[in-house]
């Protein structure tokens, strides 16, 4: 689009050109006035172009889309403001080739702003329409690289990754059910910050990998910075139901990422499988991460060891982490916290039965 734009300014302005030079060849009066007028309004034309390419289109506008023909078009014409509205009930079966970029089923990657977001819902949240991919071994059933977005009361299911976001900042993830996933459900990527994940269903998880099987993944593994951002910072998690057949951790907080919130979820360990270290429901190896008010249920699931670790997978990382008022139901054996590497502060959490509580660098405040 942009790049069209740059094109048509280089265009008018070389016509522009040729023009005036055709004009000053011209023997007759008539012609150069006629030619005069041109230049004037294709100068007009310019500077309108200009004031498009620096201030975002705005269209307040309901699309009510039917099939995915009609759902992929309307993620490429997204605007700010636009309020996408998926057919009750409808199954919409993404297309690789066709959404604009080859990983993603569909792919949304226009800004919305802070007034204007670009929201994608279900027509009805209690009959709700269902995004689907084709395969679990690959591909990302929703894709969005674009600020803004509003993702809410949507079905997601059967990509390798469930919805996943690129250098996407302040979207909003609300009551959506994510599962049937062949790695993780939510992912939050490269510079993807200041988002909130909110009441959220995300279960079965991990069918093509059960080690990268995590519910919801926040940034990127150190191994991966030279091809993504390592922030994902600031993000908020909440009011959220993880499990059961989660695979791997309920919830990953990659090295290299900052004050991941972590507040009023459930997690229903049934499912946790032990395989690539994936043996609590928490990982928590930022800094500066607040895991509180959260309900965790073992379920007598032995290979779950502890209900949160931390560690340190590069120097400086892992660091001033909090766990406070969360609900533990796990058997004695585990720790509520163990803390391999970096640090975390700890108050007034509660497990059932009696048990271990902490262990290596936790500083208890209660
Ligand atoms: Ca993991
Ligand atoms: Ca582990």
């Amino acid at each position: 689009m942009r790049e069209l734009m740059f094109i048509s300014i280089v265009f008018v302005v070389f016509t522009l050109i040729g023009c005036k030079s055709t004009g000053t060849k011209d023997k007759s009066t008539h012609v150069t006035s006629e030619t005069t007028n041109e230049i004037t309004t294709q100068v007009t034309t310019v500077i309108t172009t200009s004031a498009i390419t620096t201030e975002p289109i705005v269209e307040e506008k309901t699309v009510f889309v039917n099939n995915s023909a009609e759902l992929t078009n309307a993620l490429k014409k997204a605007l700010p403001g636009h309020q996408i509205v998926l057919k009750s009930g409808e199954t919409f079966v993404g297309n690789k080739s066709i959404s604009g970029d080859s990983r993603a089923y569909f792919y949304g990657f226009e800004n919305g702003t802070e007034a204007f977001p670009i929201i994608l819902e279900s027509e009805d949240p209690n009959n709700p329409a269902i995004l689907k991919g084709l395969d679990v071994t690959n591909g990302y059933t929703l894709y969005i690289t674009g600020d803004y977005w509003k993702i809410k009361n949507v079905k997601v299911e059967h990509g390798q990754k469930g919805i996943m976001l690129d250098n996407s900042n302040n979207t909003l993830i609300y009551g959506c059910e994510v599962y049937n996933i062949g790695h993780e459900a939510i992912h939050l990527r490269d510079g993807s910050s200041n988002n909130i994940i909110d009441h959220n269903n995300i279960h079965d998880t991990g069918l093509f990998y059960a080690g990268y099987g995590e519910g919801i993944y926040v940034g990127s593994d150190k191994g991966k910075w030279n091809d993504f951002d390592r922030n994902a910072n600031d993000n908020i998690i909440k009011n959220n139901t993880l499990g059961p057949n989660v695979a791997a951790e309920h919830i990953d907080i990659k090295e290299g990422t900052l004050g991941t919130i972590i507040e009023n979820n459930t997690f229903n360990g049934t499912g946790i499988s032990g395989v690539h270290y994936a043996d609590s429901f928490i990982d928590a190896k930022g800094n500066k991460a607040i895991i509180r008010n959260n309900v965790f249920h073992q379920n007598d699931n032995s290979l779950i060891v502890d209900a949160i670790q931390v560690s340190t997978q590069i120097s400086g990382w892992g660091f001033q982490n909090e766990v406070n008022d969360n609900t533990i139901y796990i058997d004695s054996y585990a720790y509520i916290v163990n803390v391999f590497g970096g640090s975390v502060k700890a108050q007034n959490n509660t497990r059932e039965p009696m048990g271990n509580m902490y262990k290596g660098n936790v500083t208890v405040l209660n």
